[in-house]
């Protein structure tokens, strides 16, 4: 099991919070926001997931990856 944080612009509500996590959950990872640090904890298996593929499904929910 592989962690990261990514820094993620255009967080602001529990909205967010959902769109972001649920997003991360579809890619096949598991994800924890943390709206006051605009951080998402990305725990995600290497062998089948892809940190870019759950980039992109942030990304396409209308948020930035700084
Ligand atoms: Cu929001």
């Amino acid at each position: 099991m592989q962690t990261t944080t990514l820094n993620v612009e255009g967080m602001s509500c529990n909205h967010c919070v959902k769109a972001v996590e649920g997003a991360v959950k579809e890619a096949g990872a598991q994800g924890t926001v943390d709206l006051g640090a605009k951080t998402v904890d990305v725990s995600y298996d290497e062998a089948t997931v892809s940190l870019d593929a759950v980039k992109a499904a942030i990304e396409d929910q209308g948020y930035d990856i700084v």
